[in-house]
């Protein structure tokens, strides 16, 4: 006589839903940046992630499903850091997600905010993502209670503890690096602003859309939201942007005219990279 085989979840049946607090978490996390992963490495430590850089969980029903979205060009070795840390930390957090590299083709001005809406829009076509995770290539979280899901009330400001800033908050209304918004959120405020050409600004005029669209910043404890940055000096083009101030002045005019109701870009490619999906896009130039 054959011993009894446990039975194999039915496929016709749904599964139970994730626990409510993952069993896989450990807390702080040791970042380190003395040696760049391949790729190789990162997919030989993440079998379970499948083309496209896209997971989810096998034996119970995620409680989201999370896009992370990371504007990029030209920061390979910053990319090689965040795969590598990312993959598992998302995994161990028993989510769905999938990774996106939305990265702007060709050699004029850098424009953050507006690939992170192209990402936005593109990412939305593949899944109905509950969270999306709008991510600099540059920041690791260093603590995974630091959940990769969205508060259901108001957007998230994620990276609040930063190393380059003692972690500490460097000023209230700050909103850089990590945040994290609901679709329904997102369209709230009208995406981010298309008009941000090169450093800076852009991530105030989203926390004011914030305020201006009736939701506050919410953000995780400081003791979570920790993060290192890998060091980097200012990239070629995406020099200091001189406008930013102007621009500022007049977010309360602009936004609603200014965001995902205004994007224009050309998609030039989409490939399912084991890691991440990457899409290349042209988003035209500084005027
Ligand atoms: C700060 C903010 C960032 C953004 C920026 C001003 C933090 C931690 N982050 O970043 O969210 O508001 O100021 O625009 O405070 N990038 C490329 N290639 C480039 C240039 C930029 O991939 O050539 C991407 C990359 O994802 C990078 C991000 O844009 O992390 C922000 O640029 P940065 O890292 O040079 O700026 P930083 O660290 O001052
Ligand atoms: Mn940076």
């Amino acid at each position: 006589l054959l011993p009894r085989q446990p039975a194999r979840p039915d496929p016709a049946q749904p599964l139970p839903f994730c626990p409510e607090r993952s069993p896989f978490l450990v807390g702080p996390l040791t970042v380190s940046f003395s040696r760049v992963p391949t790729l190789e490495q990162i997919r030989a430590k993440n079998p379970a992630v499948r083309e496209g850089g896209r997971y989810q969980p096998s034996t119970c029903e995620p409680r989201s499903r999370t896009a992370v979205i990371i504007p990029h060009r030209n920061r390979e070795t910053h990319l090689g850091h965040l795969l590598y840390y990312l993959h598992p930390f998302l995994q161990r957090q028993q989510l769905q997600y999938g990774i996106y590299v939305v990265h702007q083709a060709g050699n004029s001005t850098f424009n953050r905010a507006k690939l992170l809406n192209v990402g936005v829009k593109e990412a939305l076509k593949d899944e109905e993502w509950d969270c999306l995770f709008l991510h600099d290539v540059d920041l690791i979280p260093e603590n995974d209670h630091n959940l990769y899901t969205c508060d259901p009330w108001n957007p998230k400001h994620v990276s609040i503890a930063m190393n380059k800033f003692g972690y500490s908050l460097p000023y209230p209304q700050y909103f850089g690096g990590v945040s994290a918004l609901t679709p329904d959120q997102y369209m709230k405020i009208n995406g981010f602003p298309n008009e941000y050409w090169g450093w800076g600004g852009e991530d105030d005029d989203i926390a004011t859309r914030v305020r201006l669209a009736g939701m506050k910043i919410a953000r995780p404890p400081i003791s979570i939201g920790h993060y290192k940055m890998v060091k980097h000096k200012s990239d070629k083009g995406n020099e200091e942007n001189p406008h930013r101030f102007d621009l500022l002045i007049r977010t309360q005019r602009m936004w609603t005219q200014d965001g995902m109701n205004s994007l224009t870009y050309t998609l030039l490619a989409k490939h399912l990279h084991p890691l991440y999906t990457n899409l290349t896009v042209d988003i035209g130039t500084d005027p």
